[in-house]
């Protein structure tokens, strides 16, 4: 049943005037997501974005059966982004880069599973060239032609080019050759220069990272968008983050998905330096942050809960503050448990189904492009859900 809103009994009376524009559809500003990021009026807050997803995606929740593979985790940003715990020196304990045979490997356990994406990152790797990729995605295509292939932040696609002495788009149209289907959201962090120069300096600047994001959707590449909170960033920072990737998505309409990303502060300098190692954020700034990404983004279809971060208990109350897509199975995650994350590793397909359906939500299966792949999962047939 749609959801109904009266901006009247909100709580906060500062949250009613923005509660007026979203029942007439009208687009937030700055001062808006500024009073939504300062009301403690959390279930108001809620209600608004649970409202705004109703109208767009009503009850369904998509997830998709995916596979995260990370090739290398050597990087040459190893000292500067100091809010990493998944970066390795070339020579340091713990660095790795695979063969292409260990990446088909680790891929076989796609196998006879209803893996439908693989999702693909890793580090800046200083020797890796754009060949390594571009065989990697050839000899995946070949081996599973069934399977998306969501892979390379553009962090990784503006190193390529660097590597290369060419240019993104040149990158881009080299692995869209080899079958990239899209471009997943990492690297973004906060765009504020002044963040940027704490958490992550020498990386892309938040310009590059959107004109990179741009020229993918012109070459007819979708890419998802992140925003990494919980650390020094003030709320105009987030705010004016949210409003560089409206604007994009204003000019190109190629972003699927929305996801906020929770800062882990274990095992990385930025995590001690703030003296926060062992305490990540608060289920409360979680969902402030999806509800208010599912505001002020009105352009954005989907808004996308991280499970191995903000664990699948708070990703399944995240159903009702304006969450409408949920992280696949994963199979094994590495970022974020280097990181101090004490989730599990992998969901599985069946767990995925349940939690949205106990959230009453109905679930979508569906690919890296948002087609449904399957959206029955009747008790009659449950024995045909994939474990
Ligand atoms: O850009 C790194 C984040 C991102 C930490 O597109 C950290 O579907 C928290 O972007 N604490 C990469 N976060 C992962 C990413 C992603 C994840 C899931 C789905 C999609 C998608 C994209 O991970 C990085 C950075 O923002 N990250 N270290 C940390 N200590």
């Amino acid at each position: 049943m749609p959801q109904s809103l009266d901006p009247g009994r909100l709580t906060d009376p500062a949250l009613r005037p923005v509660a007026e524009k979203v029942l007439a559809r009208r687009r937030l500003e700055a001062e808006d997501a500024r009073a939504l990021y300062a009301s403690n009026d959390l279930l108001g807050l809620g209600r608004l974005a649970a409202f705004a997803n109703d109208r767009l995606n009503g009850d369904r929740v998509f997830f998709s059966a995916n596979q995260h593979l990370n090739p290398t985790n050597v990087c040459v940003l190893r000292k500067t982004c100091v809010f990493c715990s998944f970066a390795r020196m070339p020579k340091e304990e713990g660095a790795y880069t695979r063969t292409l045979e260990e990446v088909y490997a680790e891929a076989e356990q796609a196998r006879n599973s209803p893996t439908s994406e693989f999702h693909i990152v890793g580090g800046l790797h200083p020797k890796l060239r754009l060949s390594y990729y571009t065989e990697m995605l050839r000899g995946l295509k070949q081996r599973f032609p069934h399977i998306h292939i969501k892979a390379l932040t553009a962090v990784e696609i503006a190193h390529l080019a660097r590597i290369e002495k060419t240019s993104p788009r040149e990158v881009l149209l080299a692995l869209q050759e080899a079958g990239l289907t899209s471009l997943p959201g990492g690297g973004a962090e906060v765009f504020s220069t002044a963040v940027r120069a704490t958490i992550a300096e020498r990386k892309l600047t938040g310009e590059e990272w959107i004109a990179v994001h741009r020229e993918a959707h012109q070459l007819g590449i979708p890419t998802n968008c992140t925003m990494l909170y919980g650390h020094v960033e003030t709320a105009d920072d987030r705010i004016e983050h949210l409003t560089m990737l409206r604007s994009l998505q204003d000019e190109t309409g190629g972003f699927l998905t929305y996801i906020p990303l929770a800062y882990h502060p274990d095992h990385n300098e930025l995590g001690e330096e703030l003296g926060r190692v062992g305490s990540a954020t608060t289920a409360y700034e979680d969902l402030k942050n999806i509800a208010v990404g599912r505001l002020f983004l009105d352009n954005i279809a989907h808004v996308k809960t991280h499970w191995p971060m903000v664990t699948p208990f708070l990703s399944q109350v995240a159903l009702s503050f304006g969450c409408d897509d949920v992280e696949g199975t994963v199979v094994y995650e590495r970022v974020y448990h280097e990181a101090g994350a004490q989730t599990q590793m992998h969901m599985h397909y069946a767990d995925l189904v349940e939690l949205i359906r106990a959230a009453g939500k109905r679930p979508v299966e569906r690919n890296s492009l948002y087609q449904p792949v399957r959206e029955s999962f009747d008790p009659a047939e449950a024995e045909l859900v994939p474990a």
